[in-house]
């Protein structure tokens, strides 16, 4: 059968946009990177992703910035979940795409499973490394997946957050259909393009991910290649994801499941344009709020210096004149400025005297929340944009 051909038409522009990612010293504000960030869709095989991609070392690189390990609650996640896919893990191998700093590798490693990491970006590759992890740090390419098949058999290819950023969407899954074979499974999680568009939460549209996956065109990709999700479940995790699992059609029949998830996935450009009009009617409520709040003479900071708030600060126009700081647990962000709008980002140690805290990391807030008690019964309130932009 003939691979998938994806064009992209443009449906949302978000203007231009630095990397998300890409924290800064003063000294590099006149170099910053920007691009158009623009969403597009495509009817005939349901994909939705960025019009303009921005090269993938642009962004990947020997000082990425984020860490899986900031989480204590993605922690008990990553081991919730090796031991939830403990039985794929048959007696071969797991291969992590996108393994990061190792946390889910050290799941593995304490459930006595050989697992190997792909992860390009040095930095956080060479954590991994140094706590004892089997780590291949490259891009997945048809090389890297020769040189993990040399190593032995794969029963299991894992990936959280990470297939959404490749661009070669198509031969990504080439590579990994070839790991797993007609035995093997395929199981990733990544942000749901359903829960984006109920939540308006339009800050997941950055840089690093290039699709908002569906059901319906993860399907379009695999059905020429043999394969299909046989089995899928929802996660809270970052604001709402689908978990998905693909094997070979012959040998795994699809769960009903599958089935009941697919009827929910209908009138998909309806759906778009209900999230351009509710993002443009979010950014008014929002900077109503911080405005009035200034007015108020209220002292307000960023929590959490997300790729996320990035989005949100840039294509509101929230500067540090509304927002002058944000504080980040992250020892590489801290001391850096937020990309495009350069608000100084500064330890977690510095959040006290204040009223309103932005919640950024709005998808940690059960896990924010309970860390900061003091800051609570001190009289200070959370503001979140999603679903709506409201004080909490
Ligand atoms: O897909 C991706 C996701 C999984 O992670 C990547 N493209 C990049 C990154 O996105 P993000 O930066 O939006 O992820 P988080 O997990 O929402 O980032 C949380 C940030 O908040 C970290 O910088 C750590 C910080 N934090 C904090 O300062 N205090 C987090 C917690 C829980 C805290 O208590």
């Amino acid at each position: 059968m003939e691979p998938v051909k994806i064009k992209l038409n443009p449906i949302i522009d978000f203007g231009k946009m630095p990397i998300a990612n890409a924290f800064l010293t003063k000294e590099q504000f006149k170099d910053e990177f920007f691009y158009d960030m623009v969403l597009g869709y495509d009817p005939a095989t349901h994909a939705i992703g960025l019009v303009n991609t921005v090269p993938p070392e642009h962004m990947f690189h020997d000082h990425y910035a984020f860490f899986s390990g900031t989480s204590r609650a993605m922690q008990r996640h990553f081991r919730e979940t090796a031991e939830k896919l403990l039985p794929y893990a048959g007696k071969g191998m797991v291969v992590e795409i996108g393994s990061n700093d190792g946390i889910m590798l050290e799941a593995w490693k304490e459930l006595g499973v050989r697992a190997i990491g792909v992860e390009p970006s040095a930095n956080v590759a060479d954590v991994s490394k140094s706590r004892g992890h089997e780590v291949i740090a490259k891009f997945m390419t048809p090389e890297v997946a020769d040189e993990i098949l040399s190593r032995g058999k794969v029963s299991l290819v894992f990936g959280a957050n990470v297939s959404c950023h490749i661009e070669g969407f198509r031969e990504y899954l080439e590579c990994i259909t070839r790991l797993i074979g007609r035995e093997g499974a395929f199981v990733f999680e990544d942000p749901y393009f359903m829960d984006i568009a109920e939540k308006t939460s339009y800050d997941q549209i950055y840089d690093e991910h290039v699709w908002y996956f569906t059901l319906s065109f993860i399907n379009a990709v695999l059905d020429p290649l043999g394969f299909h999700v046989f089995d899928c479940e929802h996660i809270e995790t970052h604001g709402g994801e689908l978990r998905m699992y693909v094997g070979h059609k012959d040998t795994h029949p699809v769960k009903p499941v599958v089935g009941e998830w697919l009827a929910k996935e209908t009138d998909i450009p309806g759906k778009l344009e209900l999230l351009k009009t509710n993002i443009i009617k979010s950014k008014i409520v929002l900077l109503e709020i911080l405005n009035r709040l200034k007015k108020e003479g209220k002292r307000v900071c960023g929590f959490g210096a997300t790729s996320k708030g990035v989005i949100v600060t840039n294509y509101c126009g929230i500067g540090p004149e509304l927002i002058p700081f944000i504080t980040d647990t992250t020892p590489v962000k801290q001391g850096k400025y937020y990309p495009g709008v350069h608000t100084p980002i500064v330890p977690q140690e510095e959040f006290k005297n204040v009223d309103y805290a932005f919640l950024f990391a709005w998808n940690h807030f059960k896990e924010i929340d309970a860390s900061q008690d003091r800051f609570r019964k001190a009289g200070g309130r959370w503001i979140t944009h999603v679903p709506t932009p409201r004080i909490i």
